[in-house]
C-alpha cells in the first residue's frame, strides 16, 4: 500500500477550514486531517502543498510513526504553529487510513475505551450577569454538566468570549478588529458573576472561565483566590504562556484549578508546567500539536504528573479535529474535559461525521478510521474567505495580548 496522491481543499462553511485528504493505491482508502490555523490558513495550506505532499508520495501510509519523524526531524525548522499543524494534519490521515484498513475505529487502535462517554462543556456567554443566567441556564436544560461563563466587562466597549450569536467566531474580519481592555474592572466584575451562577445553579454544575492571556501571574492569583469561593472547574490561559515559570507564583497563591495550552505546538510548551505540576489541565489540541501522534506523548507526560486532559474544542477546529479528539479523549486514562461549542450546519453538511451529542457526552461513533469524511462537492460551494482574529489595546493604547 502506497501514498498516491494527497491534496489541500479550503473551504469556509461558516468560517474557514483548510483540510487534508491522503488516497492511498488500495482501492481507494482514503484520510483526512484537519490543517486549520485561524486567520493563519493559507500559510499551512502553502507548508503542505509546497513542502509535505510531494515527499509523501510513494510512501507507505501504515508508518505513522516514522512519517512523524521524517515530517519533524527532516524540516530541521523544528515547532512552530504553522509546521505543527501541517505535521498535524498528516498524521491524523495516516490514522484514519490505519483504522479503515483494520476495520476498527481510532479510539480501538489507541487502547479502546476507558470511559462511556467524552464529557463536553459548552459556552454560555452574554453581556450582562443578568443574561449570562439564561444563557447558563439553556445549556444545562440540554444535558450539559459543564458550562464556561463569560460576560462583557462593565464599562469596555468588546472583549473576548462573548458572541451575539449562538456560535462564538473570534475572526470578524479581513484586516484585525480592535478591542480595548480594563484588567481592574474585569478583576472586579469576574467574581460578582461567578457568585450569583453559583447560587443559582447549586454546586453539582461544572463552572469554568477563560482569561485569554490578560493578566500577570500576580493578577492571575488574585483572581483565582477571589473565585475560590465559587468551586471553578478551572480558569483558563490566566497568563501568556511563553515562560512557564510564570505558572509557580499563581500556584503558591491559589487553590482554583488552572487550564492553558491551546496555542501549544509542543510537548516542550508545556514539558515544565506538567513536570512541575503547575497546571491541572492541558488544553493542546490534535490539530495545533502534531496531530494524535504527538498530542498522546503530551497526554501521557500529563498523565504521569496529575494533569488532567481538557482540549480546545472551538469551532475554529475542524469536524475533523473534533473527531480525533474523541478518539483520543475516550482512550486515554487520564481524560479531564473536551470544549465543544458545535458547528453551523454549513459544516456539518461539508463534514459527515459519525460522532454525536447526547446528553452531556460526546461519542466518537463506531465507523472504522475517525468516522469523519470532507464531501468536496459541497466544499466546493463554501469559497475562501480571509479573517483575521482582533487585537487588542489597553485603555492608554498599549497593545495587549487578545
Ligand atoms: O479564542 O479558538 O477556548 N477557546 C478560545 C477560542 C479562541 C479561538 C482562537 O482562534 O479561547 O475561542
Ligand atoms: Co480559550
Amino acid at each position: 500500500m502506497k501514498i498516491v496522491d494527497a491534496r489541500v481543499i479550503i473551504s469556509s462553511p461558516g468560517r474557514t477550514f483548510v483540510t487534508l485528504k491522503i488516497i492511498t493505491s488500495d482501492g481507494g482508502v482514503t484520510g483526512v486531517g484537519d490543517a486549520t490555523l485561524n486567520g493563519r490558513e493559507l500559510a499551512v495550506a502553502a507548508y503542505l502543498s509546497e513542502h509535505v505532499i510531494p515527499t509523501l508520495i510513494g510512501r507507505d501510509p501504515a508508518r505513522i510513526e516514522d512519517t512523524w519523524q521524517y515530517l519533524y526531524k527532516g524540516a530541521y525548522w523544528r515547532r512552530g504553529p504553522v509546521t505543527m499543524t501541517a505535521i498535524a494534519a498528516v498524521d491524523t490521515a495516516l490514522w484514519d487510513i490505519k483504522g479503515k484498513v483494520a476495520g476498527l475505529p481510532v479510539y480501538q487502535l489507541l487502547g479502546g475505551r476507558s470511559r462511556e462517554g467524552v464529557t463536553v462543556y459548552g459556552h454560555a456567554s452574554a453581556e450582562t450577569t443578568e443574561e449570562v443566567l439564561t444563557e447558563v441556564a439553556r445549556y444545562v436544560d440540554r444535558g450539559y454538566k459543564a458550562v464556561r461563563v463569560q460576560t462583557g466587562v462593565p464599562g469596555m466597549a468588546s472583549t473576548y468570549g462573548v458572541s451575539p450569536d449562538e456560535r462564538y467566531e473570534p475572526a470578524d474580519a479581513a484586516i484585525p478588529t480592535e478591542n480595548v481592555w480594563s484588567t481592574p474592572r474585569y478583576l472586579t466584575n469576574v467574581p460578582t458573576v461567578f457568585a450569583r451562577v453559583r447560587d443559582e445553579f447549586g454546586p453539582d454544575l461544572r463552572l469554568l472561565h477563560d482569561v485569554h492571556h490578560r493578566l500577570t501571574p500576580i493578577e492571575a492569583a488574585r483572581l483565582g483566590k477571589s473565585l475560590e469561593p465559587y468551586a471553578l472547574t478551572w480558569i483558563e490561559d490566566p497568563v501568556p504562556a511563553e515562560l512557564q515559570e510564570g505558572f509557580r507564583l499563581i500556584r503558591q497563591h491559589t487553590t482554583t484549578p488552572i487550564a492553558v495550552g491551546e496555542v501549544f505546538n509542543s510537548i516542550w510548551d508545556c514539558e515544565t508546567l506538567i513536570r512541575e505540576q503547575l497546571v491541572d489541565y492541558i488544553r493542546a489540541t490534535v490539530v495545533h500539536a502534531g496531530g494524535i501522534t504527538h498530542l498522546r506523548r503530551i497526554f501521557d507526560l500529563a498523565a504521569l504528573h496529575h494533569v488532567r486532559s481538557g482540549s480546545h474544542g472551538a469551532t475554529d477546529l475542524s469536524p475533523v479535529c473534533m473527531a480525533a479528539a474523541l478518539h483520543l479523549d475516550i482512550a486515554i486514562p487520564n481524560f479531564g474535559l473536551q470544549e465543544y461549542m458545535g458547528f453551523p450546519p454549513e459544516a456539518d453538511d461539508v463534514f459527515p461525521h459519525s460522532w454525536h451529542y447526547a446528553d452531556g457526552y460526546l461519542h466518537p461513533g463506531e465507523d472504522p478510521g475517525l468516522g469523519v469524511d470532507i464531501n468536496e462537492q459541497e466544499a466546493a460551494r463554501y469559497p475562501y474567505k480571509p479573517a483575521s482574529l482582533p487585537i487588542n489595546r489597553l485603555t492608554d493604547g498599549t497593545l495587549h495580548d487578545w
